[in-house]
């Protein structure tokens, strides 16, 4: 997982220490390590703003004497990345559905993203999550626009044993999940899970309709769904739906794949979200929480 930050992280620490902490030698090889950053899909704001924090956190420290400086420039990375996932705070999901039940009211969650990032088996994964801690959960096939979409969601609804509310190819996906709400209050659902056609951050009237999906249905939680081989496209494409639509969280796709890693790193950078789960594969079990620090234990092992 993420080979390609830890070697490039591996790098950064060992070319620091070599050419040593003082912040002009870090300024001095501080642009070919931005370009590298880059190369691994950290956004060029993110990586460029790594370094200036990395700069003054090593002038401000004292290396102990007689340790190793690779070691410490590694802990002073862990300790840039631990507060920029601190910094956007967390989200559980649980107590989340928790508040929402102790007033009788299913928690709403809706999924938006770019195409193909995996938000309809997204969904799925958590409805099974879900299912399998006693929650009551339905899902709403709003996808009404993609071929086959409506299909996807309840084959993914018949193997994990969860209701599926759906309409027709064409019709109106904030229909689609408000039925689904009213399904989930009158049945005691805990949770409605709403997939969402993918779109394209730039096509204003996708976006626009995505806004109106959020209007009708109220949802508790929007759940940006980012797929971890994206590349440098990633922190656009998460700054662009927050500012039009707002994410609460995100949950990171492909992780199983040969992913360099960036996307992690420049999506919650960009929306000042948590990541909250990660897809690790195609099976619908196949979704981990999030942990911060055993990303970055696995990203920057000392
Ligand atoms: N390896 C791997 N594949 C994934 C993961 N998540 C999704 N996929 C695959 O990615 C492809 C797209 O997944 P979908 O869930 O259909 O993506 P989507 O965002 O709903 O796509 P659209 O509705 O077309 O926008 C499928 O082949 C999934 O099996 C994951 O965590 N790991
Ligand atoms: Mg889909």
């Amino acid at each position: 997982m993420f080979k390609g930050l830890r070697r490039v992280f591996d790098n950064l620490a060992e070319r620091i220490a070599y050419t040593g902490l003082s912040p002009q030698s870090i300024e001095e090889i501080g642009y070919s390590i931005i370009l590298e950053l880059v190369e691994n899909d950290i956004a060029y704001d993110v990586a460029e703003n790594l370094i200036k924090s990395l700069g003054s956190k090593l002038s401000e420290a004292k290396v102990p004497r007689f340790s190793d400086k690779k070691i410490f420039v590694k802990e002073k990375l862990r300790e840039y990345l631990l507060e920029l996932f601190i910094s956007v705070g967390e989200l559980d999901l649980r107590k989340e559905i928790e508040k929402k039940r102790s007033i009788g009211k299913p928690l709403v969650i809706v999924f938006l993203g770019p195409n193909g990032h995996g938000k309809t088996l997204t969904v799925a994964k958590l409805a099974y999550w879900l299912k399998k801690r006693g929650y009551k959960v339905v899902m709403a096939a709003s996808d009404t626009f993609r071929a086959g979409a409506i299909e996807q969601v309840e084959k993914l609804g018949e193997r994990i044993g969860v209701k599926v509310i759906k309409h027709r190819y064409g019709a109106d996906p904030a229909a689609v999940a408000f039925d689904a709400i009213k399904y989930a209050e009158k049945h005691g659902i805990d949770a409605v899970l709403i997939d969402t056609a993918g779109r394209l951050q730039t096509d204003k009237n996708l976006m626009d309709e995505m806004k109106k999906i959020a209007r009708v249905t109220k949802p508790d939680i929007k759940i940006f769904v980012g797929d971890a081989l994206t590349g440098n496209d990633a922190f656009e494409q998460a700054t662009r739906f927050n500012e039009e639509v707002g994410i609460d969280a995100i949950i990171l796709t492909k992780v199983d794949s040969d992913a360099k890693g960036g996307a992690a790193i420049s999506t919650v950078y960009a929306t000042k979200k948590p990541i909250i789960f990660m897809g690790v594969g195609q099976g619908v079990e196949d979704l981990i929480p999030f942990d911060p620090k055993n990303f970055i234990e696995n990203i920057i092992p000392l």
